[in-house]
């Protein structure tokens, strides 16, 4: 092996020798005809009237060009600085590109010319302009598009390179105009468009930074030092937790493509871009040319972009996900896509069998076989109930609510001495079989939160661990019965998507 390898090593090292003193390096040759960049992406004058650039407010995408030849675009982009819902009840001052976070999506063509009007509403309070990373020239045209409240701007630019950019604003301090939401996309489309899809959506992520605690309510202002400590408050996709989800979700049918424009405004965090169920068929990575296929996650850097597409087989809830996972389930960086359509038991069955598995837990489950054994016999006592209660709490329940039934502040309420369960323990059953989401006020403290169903549990469990919880750290509310547990299961149809 060692003595064939060295003639090619031999051979490698003359070539890279040499090749300095030939005209052009092939490598770099074939990367100028591979892209169609910079080198190529002149196609001469504009031709025709002057079209105006169609803007849209995400998630919606502007239509193809559809043109053959290059234009002259217009594009007039307003600068808002508006409060606006960042989270339910909480209010921010963001500054906006459109009236939107991010800012309004713009389209055109490689070699298209491109006449920018940026304009800054009267009642704004700052100055701001526009880096567009599409741009050829310096600093993408922030230093001509300066522009202050009340007045205009104007500047041209060739869009030499085709792709999908980043634009944001540039005035100092970058970082905090940058966080307050300026920053949006431009597609620069290559000559012969793009592949034809059913659908096309525009998503942003950026990273937020607010005085208050995540979901303290009232207007926050900016936090500079959590900026710059880089420790946001919040991760959003498109401005707002609330900005795709319920009736506010992107949508699509089973057998139908999905096209996902996705930018990162950041200012500081990178994204790890997944879609739960999901497996982009093609990312064209860092909005460039080249796709890779069959990706899970994919890297988006802050001021970078990405456009995936993917075929929708069976319907649900997919969900849009930071997996830098806190961010998503903590920090609000969520969205759904909900896709309607046949089921297609082929391609997923949902749950099929739900079998007890007690692996390692079995020796601790000894409670719970003699709990059993006694409910058969009808000899079963409160004692036997607690006991095989809190062995399924721990590491069920405890997950959360913790062992000591004190949940942890401001995200699990606790179950010990909880004035809200006391009022009504009976509908703990409920909670457990469909889970429980939306405001509750807990012994004075207010959350708004998720609880999962947890209909795996069995009758059995469910009663015992109920009550373990009515009669541990203090609590006195009696008993729950297998019976009970089980009328409550009948009465409530399964939630849907209760196995997730
Ligand atoms: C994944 C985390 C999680 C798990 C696991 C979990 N819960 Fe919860 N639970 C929550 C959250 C969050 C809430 C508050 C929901 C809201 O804000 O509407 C909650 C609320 C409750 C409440 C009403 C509020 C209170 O404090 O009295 C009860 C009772 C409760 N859970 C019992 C249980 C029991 C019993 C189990 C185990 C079978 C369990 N939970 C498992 C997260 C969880
Ligand atoms: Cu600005």
């Amino acid at each position: 092996m060692r003595h064939s390898l060295y003639p090619m090593l031999l051979a490698a090292l003359l070539v890279a020798a040499c090749s300095p003193t030939t005209e052009a390096p092939p490598a770099r040759a074939e990367a100028v005809a591979d892209t169609g960049g910079s080198a190529r992406g002149d196609f001469g004058p504009p031709q025709g009237e002057p079209v105006h650039a169609v803007l849209t407010s995400p998630p919606q995408v502007p239509p193809a060009t559809g043109r053959t030849a290059p234009a002259k675009v217009i594009v007039e982009l307003e600068v808002r600085e508006l409060e606006l819902e960042i989270s339910e009840g909480v209010r921010y001052t963001f500054w906006t590109f459109g009236g939107t976070v991010p800012g309004s999506f713009i389209r055109v063509r490689q070699g298209d010319t491109v006449e920018f009007h940026l304009k800054n509403h009267p009642d704004s309070k700052m100055p701001h302009n526009i880096d567009l990373h599409g741009v050829t020239g310096p600093g993408g045209g922030a230093a001509s598009s300066f522009t202050a409240p009340g007045h205009e701007s104007q500047f041209t630019f060739k869009a030499l390179n085709h792709g999908l950019f980043v634009y944001h604003c540039a005035t100092a301090p970058v970082g905090m105009h940058i966080a307050n939401g300026m920053y949006g996309l431009i597609l620069v489309e290559p000559p012969e468009g793009l592949p034809k899809v059913d659908h096309e959506y525009y998503v942003m992520q950026g990273d937020f930074y607010t005085v208050g605690k995540y979901r303290e309510k009232g207007l926050q202002p900016f936090d500079m030092q959590k900026a710059i400590d880089e420790n946001p408050t919040y991760v959003l996709f498109n401005g707002s937790e609330g900005a795709l989800i319920n009736d506010k979700a992107l949508r699509a049918k089973t057998g139908e493509t999905v096209r996902l424009f996705v930018g990162n405004g950041g200012p500081n965090l990178v994204s790890s871009f997944h879609v739960i169920g999901e497996i982009f068929d093609k990312v064209w990575y860092e909005g460039g040319t080249h796709y890779q296929e069959n990706v899970q996650t994919t890297l988006i850097p802050a001021g970078g972009a990405m456009m995936a597409d993917f075929h929708v087989e069976v319907p649900g809830s997919y969900v849009l996900v930071d997996h830098s996972i806190f961010r998503a389930f903590n920090k609000g960086a969520l969205a759904i896509l909900k896709v309607d359509g046949e089921e297609n038991k082929a391609i997923y069955s949902g749950k099929e069998v739900d079998s007890v598995y007690l692996g390692d837990k079995a020796a601790s489950l000894t409670p719970v076989s003699t709990a059993r054994e006694a409910a058969i016999s009808g000899t079963l006592t409160l004692e036997q109930q607690i006991a095989a209660g809190k062995a399924h709490f721990t590491g069920t329940c405890s997950v959360c609510h913790q062992d000591s039934g004190l949940g942890i502040p401001g995200v699990f309420p606790p179950l010990a001495k909880s004035d809200f369960l006391a009022k009504d323990p009976e509908a703990a059953i409920k909670y457990v079989l469909n889970g429980l989401t939306g405001k509750i006020t807990v012994n004075g403290k207010e959350y708004d939160s998720v609880m999962p169903p947890m209909s795996q549990l069995n009758n059995d469990e469910i009663a015992n661990i109920l009550t373990y919880v009515f009669n541990s750290w203090g609590n006195q509310l009696g008993q729950v019965s297998t019976e009970q547990v089980a009328k409550v299961r009948g009465e409530t149809p399964r939630a849907e998507g209760a196995a997730h």
